[in-house]
């Protein structure tokens, strides 16, 4: 399978809140450069570097990127995340190294449901955002426009493609990551949905353009509100995620949720108790794979984080590095015959990381062979 990276990913690092420590966050740029090491090593993936849009003599890339970004992110978001931290530069408020966290957030009130964003800066910080674990730093934006464009190149290598048997696939290895963004707010370290970015091209470049019946399967270990939030209501789209019951991000992810609208019925939400272990895991799997399959999309777009894993700082599940070949299988065993991407999402553990991804791919692409 075709891998794509990045160097530019690697180079956002900021710090997070936890309990009452701030610290460098989880979400490092370690993660990728373990993965990274773990594929060159075996050589039988084919890792490609991708060039980032920024980093471009060709403006019309970055133009081209940003264009596919805002079908579903807001324009002052966007400019938060790239101007905030030259703002607070500015004023004097931090120095080169720090990092911007939030500080007082939007919450419901009986005068305003949709409140204008604050001119005052660090009210800005907590607008953009809805928790204290996605800290702008001054190359954050760089690393949050390369995994978009990761993103967005996955889709274009995928629509490439001329197998001569079974479906195309990419996987994209995004950092930050993606799932948690809504188009307006950054947490759970993702600033930009990735997801979105690759339904938004895919949109742009298929034949059936608008009219595409796309599937999502979400197997971070944490439930994906914001790819949920976007396309809540879109009834060409469908949802489908596994995830820890009652973990971050808390206000989202019951089973309750199923869609809005046209689109009611076209979101599946299977919350696992903590703890979980992998024949648990595969009955919910099975029925999120059956559910896709029966959506009959003509695109898939895996949402992959491995803080499912046994041993993750974040994750509960009991999931060990074998049972990702046999997952990856599984999916590949119902939804055979659909193009897909995958984006790397979350996955803590650094010293299985690598492994854990390796055994994903083998398990996809021994399906592939068969
Ligand atoms: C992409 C991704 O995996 N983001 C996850 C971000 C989770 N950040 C918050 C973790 C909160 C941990 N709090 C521990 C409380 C004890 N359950
Ligand atoms: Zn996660």
């Amino acid at each position: 399978m075709i891998v794509l990276y990045d160097p530019d990913t690697l180079l956002h690092d900021t710090v997070e809140l936890v309990g009452a420590k701030i610290r460098s966050a989880l979400e490092s740029p370690a993660r990728t450069r373990t993965i990274v090491e773990k594929l060159s090593e075996s050589g039988e993936h084919g890792l490609r570097t991708i060039q980032s849009p920024l980093t471009s003599d060709d403006p019309s890339e970055l133009k081209a990127l940003l264009s596919i970004i805002e079908r579903t992110h807001g324009r002052e978001y966007l400019d938060h995340l790239k101007n905030a931290f030259d703002q607070w530069r500015a004023e004097q408020l931090i120095e080169q190294h720090e990092n911007i966290l939030p500080e007082c957030f939007v919450y419901p009130t009986k005068a305003h449901s949709d409140p204008r964003p604050p001119k005052d800066l660090f009210a800005r910080a907590g607008y953009f955002a809805f928790d204290m674990s996605s800290g702008i730093m001054f190359q954050t934006y760089r690393s949050v426009i390369a995994s978009a464009n990761l993103a967005s190149e996955s889709v274009s290598y995928l629509l490439d493609f001329k197998h001569s048997h079974g479906a195309p696939s990419v996987f994209a290895l995004c950092r930050p990551p993606g799932h948690h963004c809504d188009g307006n707010r950054a947490g759970g370290y993702c600033y930009v949905n990735n997801v979105a970015v690759c339904i938004s091209k895919y949109r742009s470049l298929s034949v059936s353009g608008e009219f595409a019946r796309i599937g999502i399967l979400d197997l971070d270990f944490h439930h994906g509100n914001g790819t949920q939030e976007l396309y809540y209501s879109d009834p060409q789209v469908f949802y489908a995620s596994i995830h820890g019951e009652d973990e971050f991000p808390y206000y989202t992810g019951a089973d309750s949720e199923t869609g809005a609208g046209d689109a009611v019925g076209a979101n599946l939400n299977l919350p696992l108790a903590t703890g979980s272990d992998f024949g648990e895991y595969m009955k919910k799997l099975n029925q999120a794979l059956i559910a896709l399959r029966d959506f009959r999309p003509e695109f898939l777009v895996v949402s992959l984080g491995f803080d499912t894993f046994h041993l993750d700082p974040l994750g509960s599940f009991q999931i060990s590095t074998e049972h990702y070949a046999l997952i990856a299988a599984g999916v590949r065993r119902v939804l055979a015959d659909l193009p897909t991407v995958i984006l790397l999402e979350g996955g803590y553990a650094l010293e299985h990381l690598g492994e854990n991804v390796k055994s994903f791919l083998e398990g996809w692409e021994a399906r592939m062979r068969e």
